[in-house]
């Protein structure tokens, strides 16, 4: 077993010099800012393990593992080349920590592919860098840290209505076809019939007519009441007249970027009544950028939650947990197709960080 320590201007020169001398073959065993005492070598050192220098390599392929692990050499070479080009690609993301174990720099790695923001990505794999020490091998202390990290900044809050009160009374909100009415109507059969709560929707979307006649039929098939209202007043009557309801599940008008000020009224309705619980509906496969700017859009409402839909049509849940996590508000329910009402679920923390960081075993069977 030989280590030595590389030094240049950039990890990646450092990396090709150590493998260059040791063979691509070498473990990385550490990367960092070089101590005060050794940056007149260079700004960043790696230390670099290899079982034997090149040339003198033996062709025991089953002897004891390198560190004396008793893992045959086959498995550890093919264990180090696949710790080094992971380690070499999140090297090469210019949000990429400094100095990662290679547990944690995989941890990034995973977490980038989800399309978790980089900060926060980065944020996750140190705090899991810091928690399993620098040592190698510690691949499920690493991934336990980073899993703890995750859900220590998110929130899931899968209720409908607040909690306790003799009637629950939901308003979705969100861009246009984001799944508001699908998700409604998914709401009501789980809420409302299956929970024996007697249901009404009302439609406050008045701008596309075909809009509210897809609720008004949706009401008809589950026998529960409907309601279209035109105004915020007209709302207030409806929910007043409804009262005695156990369930009430407002539907409002998809608005565009160019159609925030005809939502300006009901927003401020929304948002001065707290006894309505509204949530934001929006796509999860939307790109990242476009989600932060609908909530931020969406803001007027005052959503308290945020409720994700089209699961299905993406891989990549990062945008998801990130603006969750951005926010501070929590994750209701999430849609993954069109069926009524099996499609959807409620929001659990284990569901999203299984989405984000596949296990070990998965990302390798896949890869
Ligand atoms: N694939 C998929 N389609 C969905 C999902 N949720 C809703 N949809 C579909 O998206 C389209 C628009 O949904 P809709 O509820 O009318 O959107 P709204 O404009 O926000 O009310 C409809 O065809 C829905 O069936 C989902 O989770 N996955
Ligand atoms: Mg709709």
């Amino acid at each position: 077993m030989l280590v030595k320590s590389f030094f240049a201007a950039t990890v990646e020169a450092a990396l090709a010099e150590g493998s260059r001398e040791l063979g691509p073959e070498a473990l990385i065993v550490q990367s960092r800012k070089a101590l005060p005492e050794a940056q007149h070598l260079g700004r960043y050192e790696v230390v670099l393990a290899a079982a034997q220098p090149p040339g003198k390599a033996a062709a025991r392929a089953d002897a004891g593992g390198p560190a004396g692990t008793g893992e045959p050499l086959a498995r550890e070479i093919a264990r180090m080349r696949r710790q080094l080009d992971s380690l070499r690609r999140s090297l090469s993301h210019p949000a990429a920590p400094a100095a990662l174990s290679f547990e944690a720099a995989e941890i990034f790695e995973a977490l980038v592919e989800s399309e978790t923001e980089t900060g926060l990505a980065s944020e996750i794999a140190q705090a899991a860098a810091a928690q399993a020490g620098p040592d190698s091998g510690k691949t499920t202390l690493a991934r336990d840290a980073a899993i703890a990290e995750i859900e220590s900044r998110f929130t899931v809050d899968a209720t409908l209505g607040r909690e306790g009160a003799a009637r629950r009374i939901a308003a979705l909100v969100g861009p246009p076809g984001s799944g508001k009415t699908a998700t409604l109507v998914k709401l009501a059969v789980v809420h409302g019939l299956a929970a024996r709560r007697p249901a009404v929707l009302i439609s406050a979307d008045t701008y596309r007519i075909a809009a509210a006649d897809q609720l008004r039929s949706y009401a008809a098939i589950l026998g529960v009441g409907f309601e279209l209202v035109e105004t915020p007043r007209a709302l207030d009557q409806a929910l007043d007249l409804h009262r005695a309801k156990g369930l009430i599940l407002i539907d409002t008008p998809g608005l565009a970027v160019a159609e925030m000020d005809q939502g300006a009224d009901l927003a401020a309705y929304l948002a001065t009544h707290p006894e309505i619980d509204t949530h934001l509906v929006l796509s999860a496969s939307m790109k990242s950028a476009d989600i932060t700017r609908a909530v931020d859009r969406f803001e007027i409402f005052k959503p308290a939650k945020l409720l994700f839909t089209r699961l299905d049509e993406t891989g990549a849940l990062g945008p998801v947990w990130s603006e969750a996590a951005r926010t501070g508000k929590p994750l209701s329910f999430l849609s993954a197709g069109q069926s009524i009402p099996e499609d959807l679920e409620p929001a659990t923390q284990r569901r999203i960080v299984d989405l984000v960081l596949p296990r070990e075993d998965r990302s390798r069977a896949a890869a």
